[in-house]
């Protein structure tokens, strides 16, 4: 079922790339159809409809919550960069939706593993620019610099913490202006297609100290995947007055396995957010972010945390089968927009926000608290 909504999604927006390369004449027939009436009809109460690939800046939401990437495109020569500080807290395990204490998982009449997490925090800096190659292409690139702990129970009681921390993997993305249109009375409507490489540049080879010596770390210590990763989407935006809103569907797709021998699962994530302007310089927004990540295909021969018993029988972290689920976060947040300094913009978001749903093929940590803040400056 996740493999055929994986086709489906790519399908659809190499669909609408091809849509893009022009020789479609079926969809600007259809296009420019849906144009005349729309045009006829704004016409009789006195308005033009602006048809073309713009934007507008200079708004608390011109840009979306913060905890989201690639919502918004640039103008030819613009430049922006962003600084953001993404914090995500796991506590407690589950199997499935239901929660299952440390103490269960590892007795021997229970979930029977010898060790399990507790509790673990990811934080990352990520660091990213923008440009506007010209009124179409927007190009984009990501560095992240990730930090893991994570602490455990073992059977007999007593308490471990692992960490790893370094770059994860680069990513280079370009957005496509697909088309855009406004009028006074039904607000703007603009879309976007939204397509990058993830570059193994993050380690998935990390060790630390174990209770029993130092050895490679289970899978959700590593900071990269291995592998080239593709990663379409398709973006919507919407703004009227002061109200904006949008959806933003990105995917993930693994290209062959790491050189370790397996391949993190496919994922892809689906983003529906409204936002409203209180006054010129702020906005708050509420976001719903629905995601979805497989499990891992081939196994790393290395992460054998005991030398005798199974690593899927020893800690569920060590099972490549125990890495799948799905989450749907619910995210306030408030977007702030300076005054400009030396002709800077700086936007200021923070965002935090629960999952209220989640479903794991566990046991495995729950998400439980997740908190993003940024920094942008458009020149
Ligand atoms: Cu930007």
């Amino acid at each position: 079922m996740k493999k055929v909504l994986m086709t489906l999604f790519v399908c659809g927006v190499m669909i609408i790339g091809s849509w893009q390369s022009g020789d479609a004449a079926l969809l600007d027939g259809l296009l420019s159809g849906v144009e005349d009436s729309l045009g006829d009809r704004l016409a009789k109460k006195g308005e033009k409809l602006k048809v073309g690939n713009f934007y507008t800046s200079e708004k608390p939401n011109a840009h979306g919550p913060i905890g989201m990437m690639g919502d918004h495109t640039h103008d030819k020569g613009e430049f922006m960069f962003t600084y953001r500080y993404m914090n995500m807290d796991m506590d407690g395990n589950r199997d499935g939706t239901d929660n299952v204490s440390a103490r269960d998982i590892v007795s021997p009449t229970g979930g029977g593993f010898n060790v399990t997490p507790t509790d673990m925090r990811m934080q990352m800096h990520m660091f990213s620019g923008m440009y506007g190659v010209n009124d179409t292409l927007t190009v984009m690139v990501m560095v992240p610099y990730i930090i893991n702990s994570m602490n455990h129970l073992t059977r007999m009681g007593a308490k471990f913490k692992t960490e790893s921390e370094g770059v994860g993997d680069v990513k280079l993305t370009s957005l496509w202006r697909l088309y855009a249109f406004e009028a006074p009375s039904i607000g703007a409507h603009r879309f976007h297609l939204n397509f990058g490489l993830s570059l193994p540049t993050g380690s998935f080879k990390k060790k630390d100290d174990t209770s029993l010596g130092r050895a490679r770390l289970p899978y959700p210590m590593q900071l990269g995947s291995g592998t080239v990763d593709v990663l379409p989407g398709l973006t919507y935006g919407g703004e009227m007055g002061d109200a904006a809103w949008g959806f933003l569907a990105l995917g993930t797709i693994r290209i062959g396995r790491n050189t370790a021998g397996y391949s993190k699962g496919n994922a892809y994530q689906l983003n529906l957010f409204g936002s409203y302007a209180w006054t010129r310089w702020v906005s708050t927004s509420l976001r719903f972010n629905w995601s979805d990540w497989g499990n891992y295909d081939g196994r790393d021969t290395d992460i054998r945390p005991h030398p005798v018993i199974a690593p899927e029988d020893f800690i569920s972290t060590a099972d490549p089968n125990r890495r799948a689920g799905e989450r749907l976060d619910l995210l306030p947040g408030i977007n702030l927009l300076f005054p400009e300094i030396w002709g800077l913009e700086n936007h200021i978001g923070v965002e935090g926000g629960v999952p209220i749903y989640q479903n794991l093929d566990g046991p495995q940590l729950e998400t439980d608290w997740i908190f993003n803040v940024g920094w942008q400056v458009v020149y």
